[in-house]
Order: structure tokens, then sequence, then C-alpha cells
């Protein structure tokens, strides 16, 4: 390779999300428990299962999974926000979704940064849930001011990141010894920073407003919060945490317990207390703590159309409806069993969930089908005389109420809190400086172009025979 070359910016994504996971580890010392929990697990679930095993293989998703994670951050300003876009694409990552969670008590709104091709997908799924803290939500206008102006003085990228981002744009992409600087440089942004940039009185006060608040105005960067690696089978996960000495949180988000996973089932365990160093008054450190970081892992079923979606959101209401979740866990069987008793109205078999127009579905060729042409056949005609097969496509994307649910836990269980329900997505998009892409678009997209290859093959007009 020429000294001068570029290399890919899925490459750059891949590199920078394993430098991401070794700096979490050592900061995080559970995280690690965590990642070689789900490996045994998802070890043990292909050992059991070996139909999973070859259709994950088959669709080129089996060596994706053991290096899938996603994470976490809060930004403070329309500045930070537009910038980590120019960074995310210079990785291959593209805002997906707009969520609102303002609804849910949590005072910032998100998208998530993600690779969008099908190809980019399955060399590296790094995904990083980006939420922008809403000062507009909160009431006290002189806080409001305060933390504006803490905001507004701290930089969050180095000058050489933000050098790196710009020679990127300019020369459409980054040689390897750019690349290499321009990974270790932007994993500064998301380091933890154990001295704040406010006074303990400050804290206190951005912490009464909300604690989120407090989480991003007082450090000097927008710390990644937490890194979730993807289970094949979470319910095991879970129940083998406590064995670890982890304790999760008492009820995973998310749709039931299915043998056809649906969307995306997550979990956590609650952040931890660590020691941070306040302004003092005559230049001194002052001690206190803060909690923030945590670990979470999720398991990732089929994407749904928007028919399927509004049945799940229907379906989730009504069970939330039934039995609130309480923040403590008191009533988490309760909830358990009410959400598994609703769900019975979703179909729980993968032709059954593509027949009602509930999933999206990769389709390809059997070894029957790629030797047959000139059928003149419709999709169910072929796919009952096994000329062609179909796979769920995998959710890349977030639940905003589960997200809510994680947020929550986090921020204890004391943080609930009420706002105005107010999603405002031209101004995240006039802040982020671009549109977010559709996610239902993305899937449809993959599901058609898989459809019209085999419908095309298998009706090709015979060649002369
Ligand atoms: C983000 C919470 C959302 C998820 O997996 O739904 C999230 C945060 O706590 O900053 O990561
Ligand atoms: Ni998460």
């Amino acid at each position: 390779m020429k000294a001068n070359a570029q290399v890919s910016a899925d490459k750059i994504r891949a590199d920078f999300s394993a430098a991401m996971s070794a700096m979490y580890r050592d900061e995080v010392p559970a995280y690690g428990t965590l990642m070689s929990l789900v490996a045994d697990v998802n070890a043990e679930t292909l050992a059991a299962d070996p139909y999973l095993r070859a259709r994950l293989d088959a669709t080129d998703s089996l060596e994706r999974i053991s290096e899938e994670r996603h994470g976490a951050i809060r930004l403070g300003t329309p500045e930070e926000l537009s910038m980590m876009r120019r960074v995310f694409a210079v990785m291959g990552m593209f805002p997906v979704g707009y969520y609102d969670l303002s609804t849910a008590g949590v005072p910032v709104h998100s998208t998530a940064f993600r690779p969008v091709g099908a190809e980019s997908l399955s060399r590296n799924p790094f995904r990083v849930f980006t939420s922008l803290l809403r000062l507009d939500l909160i009431a006290d206008a002189a806080l409001r001011e305060e933390a504006a102006a803490v905001l507004a003085a701290r930089k969050i990228f180095t000058d050489e990141a933000v050098a790196l981002v710009e020679k990127a744009e300019r020369d459409g992409g980054l040689n390897a010894v750019d690349a290499a600087r321009f990974v270790a440089e932007v994993l500064e942004t998301f380091r933890w920073h154990d001295h704040a940039i406010v006074s303990a009185d400050m804290y206190r006060r951005l912490h009464g407003a909300h604690r989120l608040v407090a989480d991003v105005v007082s450090f000097k960067g927008p710390h990644i919060n937490h890194l979730t690696p993807r289970t094949l089978d979470i319910d095991k996960v879970q129940a083998r945490m406590p064995e670890e000495g982890i304790a999760p949180k008492a009820v995973v988000e998310g749709p039931p317990t299915r043998k056809c996973p649906i969307l995306l089932r997550q979990t956590s365990f609650k952040a931890l207390e660590e020691a941070v160093s306040f302004i003092g008054e005559d230049g001194r450190w002052q001690e206190g703590s803060h909690t923030a970081r945590f670990g979470e892992i999720e398991q990732r079923g089929v994407a749904l159309t928007p028919k399927g979606r509004a049945l799940y959101d229907q379906l989730l209401n009504e069970t939330r409806a039934r039995v609130r979740p309480a923040a403590d866990g008191s009533n988490a069987a309760e909830y358990e069993a009410a959400l598994a008793d609703v769900f019975e109205a979703f179909p729980d078999d993968w032709d059954g969930i593509r027949k009602a127009g509930l999933g999206y579905f990769r389709y390809s060729l059997t070894e029957k089908g790629m030797s047959v042409t000139g059928r003149n056949a419709d999709l169910e005609t072929a796919i009952e005389a096994g000329l062609i097969q179909f796979d769920p496509i995998v959710y890349e994307d977030f639940l905003p109420v589960s997200a809510a649910g994680i947020f929550q836990s986090n921020l204890g269980d004391d943080a609930t809190q009420d706002f105005v329900a107010s999603p405002n997505q031209v101004m995240f998009e006039r802040d982020l400086g671009g549109a977010v892409l559709d996610e239902f678009a993305h899937y449809a997209g993959i599901q058609r172009a898989s459809l019209e290859m085999c419908l095309g093959i298998v009706n090709m007009a015979a060649a002369a025979e």
C-alpha cells in the first residue's frame, strides 16, 4: 500500500470502537467482566443452536457479533453536536432517527450515529447514542444562563482532532498515519475526567435542576457513559450477572422473551459512584463524587415495519397502563407477566411476522433456487416451492421508551421529573447541521433489493437449453 493511500471509513470506525472498548475496560472494570460473560453466553447459544449459527454465518452477521457494541454520550451545545457529526462522518457514522426524551422526564433529545450500508454494518456496526442537553427545559433562568456560560467556555475536541476532521473533509479521507492519530485524538473527547470544571456548590445547584444537567455541564468533556455488547441471549446474561458480582436493573427494557426476537431488549447495571474533585474556594480542590458511568447489554431482533412498530408501541403502552414498572424493581415480576400476556397478540414465528407485514426480511435463493429459471412465480409461490428463503433483518436502532428507562435507572430512583412533552426535531436538525436519516427507509431498501434480485433470477427467461 502506498504511504499516502487512504484507509476506509469502516476501518477507522472499527479501530475507534476497539480503542474505546479498551479505554472503557480500564476505566470501568465491570464492563470487562460483562464482556467476557456475554462472549461465554454467545458461544453457548451458538453451540446449542446450529441453525442460528448457520443463518448468521450465511448473512454475514456472525463475525460482527463479538465485536459489536454501542456507546452513549451527552453533549451540551449545538456547536458540540455539529462538530460531533463531522467527527463521526470521518468514521462512516451518520445520524439516524430522532428521539425525544422530554416526554420521559429527561431533558435531552437525541440521535444515533451509526453506519448505514449493509456492507459497512457487517464490517463493524458501532453506534453512538448521542444526546443534546435541552437547557430550554430547565425552569430556573439564572441557572440556565450560568450553565450556558460554562458550556460555552469549554472545548471538548483537541485542536489536532479538529484539524484532522478538516483534512479528511478536504481530501475525502485520511491516510493510515493520520487515521491512527485521528483515533487517538478523538478518544480524548470521550475520556473520563475526575476533576470537574465547576465548584461543588454549582454542581449541587445543577444537580438540583436535574442530575443529567450536572453530568453534562460539570465536566471538561462528554465522557462515554456506557458501552453495550450485544448478546444472543439476554435472559441468560441477566440471570448470571449476580454470580459475577454485577447487579442488573430489575426489568429488561423492550419486548418480552420470545422465540423470534423483535427490535431490541436491553438491561443495565447501575452507575458507579466515582470520586470527583470540584473547584474549591482558594485554588484547592474539594473532594466529592458523581454517578454517571454504567454498563449495559442488549439483544437485537428483527427490524419492524411502521405497521409492526405501531403494534409494538400499542402493546407496550397497554402493558405499562396495566403495570407501571417501579424504579426500585418491586413489581418486576408483575410487569414481566403483564408484558408476556399482552404481547401474545404479536405473532411469534418468522413467517407469521413476515406475512402480516410486521417485520423486514432479507430474501435469498436456496440451493434449489439457484438452479432454476423461467419460473414466472410470485414470491409466495417461490417460497413454497423452496426456491427463495428469508432471514430477519436485524434492528440497528434504539427505542425511546427503553432509552428513557436506561437513563432513569442510572439517574437514581428519585429522579423522575415531569417536563411538558416538546419534541423539536427542527431545532435538533438545525443544531446538528443536517437532517437525520429515516430508519425505516434503510430496512425497506435492503428488503426491496434482496427481493428484486431473487425474483429476477427465479423468473429470468430460461437460457436457450
Ligand atoms: C443514553 C441512554 C440510551 C440506549 O441504549 O437506549 C441508550 C444515555 O444514558 O446517555 O444508550
Ligand atoms: Ni445504551
